[in-house]
């Protein structure tokens, strides 16, 4: 029988590293990598440009003060942000139709439609939230850069995904070595508006939940070769469904272009391929369905060894510990 445990410290002789039980501890789950941003990364185009450092400051501010439960926050994005966005948004959307996944462009679409995506402004994340939530249940919250493995996999778990608020440097609209506004709000939000994908996320985060930090190195490589960069069979073609290609017109084009190595999404195989986040990835991972990727990533967390088992209870927004499965 199983027995749902108040604190994964009464389990004995196991040391768990901590993980929230109720969404609002993901205000816990904040801690940031900072090897990327535009004040430590000598490389990052806005590294010597005091004034987008200070935006950014600014914005990150707002993440910096938000709790679990609060509105979101809304930025008036100035127009050279939002000239930003426009050449972003005009050069990936003239290629979606050939190379984004059927899913992808459904999710797009309805944005269009009905959340204001467009090359006009920048979509606000209080609006994109709440049309997901209606969607899929996933929800956002604001984050001011690039999160730790397991910080970010946790959140997963609550069907909760941070979300960056700032733009790229206006040098680089093509590319940019750390998450912004761009990369979450098209390579990331049209795909959670999809259930199947939704589903296979939090199951991600699920697995990662009290994981050991080898399980979140490999859990992490996981994501990193299927919602950041994976492919996926379609009506007899190869189509991206991964957000860093969706989100990359370069990647996007050299992703599907044949000049990579193609390999079958293998939980096993893909959880202990090295990885590029400098460049284009020389391998790519490609699944058949989603169905199938989230079957075959189930069977691997099952093997995943930890002494109890999770449930996510959406009434209560609470994960639910069970002893030993
Ligand atoms: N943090 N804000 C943010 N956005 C991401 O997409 C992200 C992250 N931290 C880690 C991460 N992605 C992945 O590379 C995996 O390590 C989970
Ligand atoms: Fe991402």
């Amino acid at each position: 029988l199983k027995r749902v445990v108040d604190d994964v410290r009464s389990i004995p002789e196991e040391k768990v590293p901590w993980f929230p039980r109720q969404i609002k501890d993901l205000d816990r789950c904040n801690m940031l990598i900072t090897k990327f941003d535009p004040d430590m990364d000598q490389d990052h185009p806005g590294y010597s440009d005091p004034e987008y450092r200070k935006r950014r400051a600014f914005i990150s501010e707002l993440a910096f003060r938000y709790k679990q439960g609060d509105q979101l926050p809304t930025v008036e994005y100035t127009p050279e942000e939002v000239s930003t966005w426009k050449e972003v948004y005009l050069q990936l959307r003239s290629i979606y139709p050939s190379l984004a996944c059927r899913q992808f462009m459904d999710g797009l679409q309805q944005l269009e439609k009905e959340c204001g995506y467009g090359d006009d402004c920048i979509p606000q994340l209080r609006e994109v939230s709440a049309f997901l939530k209606e969607r899929t249940g996933f929800q956002l919250r604001p984050v001011a850069g690039l999160l730790s493995a397991r910080d970010f996999l946790t959140s997963l778990a609550f069907r909760v995904f941070q979300c960056t608020q700032y733009i790229r440097h206006p040098s680089a609209p093509m590319h940019s070595p750390e998450p912004d506004c761009c990369h979450e709000l098209l390579g990331h939000i049209p795909m959670l508006a999809d259930k199947e994908f939704a589903q296979f996320s939090q199951e991600i985060g699920l697995a990662s939940l009290g994981a050991s930090d080898e399980d979140i190195e490999k859990l992490s490589t996981l994501y990193w070769f299927t919602v950041e960069f994976g492919l996926c069979k379609q009506n007899g073609s190869v189509k991206a469904y991964g957000a860093g290609l969706l989100s990359s017109y370069g990647e996007l084009v050299y992703a599907l272009s044949n000049e990579p190595e193609y390999k079958p999404f293998d939980p096993e195989e893909t959880a202990v391929q090295p990885y590029q986040d400098q460049t284009y990835q020389p391998v790519y991972f490609v699944s058949e369905s989603f169905e199938d990727a989230k079957a075959k990533l189930r069977r691997y967390s099952a093997t995943i060894k930890r002494p109890f088992a999770v449930r996510y209870d959406p009434f209560t927004c609470s994960m639910e510990v069970l002893d030993q499965p």
